[in-house]
């Protein structure tokens, strides 16, 4: 009885050994058919310039994950003086110039939070402090004595 299954299991994997045979035969007419087509399509190569572009739209996307942006703000008795309140999230390398008489700092706050801050600095000095916005709401405060209630808090929005 196995035998017989045997054979006939073999028999199965010839039959459809022909079936494959007769499939790639069908398939090589098909592609000789295509032939003319692909030749077609190779001479029409010129609108495959259009990787380019692929590429070209490719790269802004990826340099602006690696773009630190630069924020220069600057502080006077008792206010901060900057660009703009509404900027794009990302990286960015808060620069505060001091213009004031007193010594001043920035500290970044989110959600209650200081996330970052730059160093006290006096009359003339500045200092640096690299941050990641994300999308929200935070505020850029000075955190000597009494300056925020005098009013060195500003509102930043970010989208
Ligand atoms: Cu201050």
């Amino acid at each position: 009885m196995t035998r017989p299954t045997g054979t006939t299991r073999r028999a199965r994997r010839v039959g459809a050994g022909l079936l494959a045979a007769a499939a790639l035969v069908l398939t090589a007419c098909g592609s000789d058919d295509d032939g003319g087509n692909a030749a077609a399509d190779t001479s029409s190569s010129a609108p495959s310039s259009s990787s380019p572009s692929e590429t070209a739209s490719g790269a802004p996307g990826a340099g602006a994950t690696d773009t630190v942006h630069t924020l220069e703000v600057t502080s006077v008795d008792f206010d901060y003086e900057l660009p703009s309140t509404d900027l794009a999230a990302g990286e960015y390398t808060i620069e505060l110039t001091n213009d004031g008489s007193a010594t001043h700092d920035l500290v970044v706050e989110r959600d209650g939070e200081d996330v970052a801050g730059t160093e006290d600095i006096g009359p003339g000095q500045s200092s640096a402090v690299t941050v990641t916005l994300e999308p929200g709401e935070y505020v850029f405060y000075c955190s000597i004595g009494n300056h925020r209630g005098m009013g060195m808090e500003v509102t930043v929005t970010v989208t």
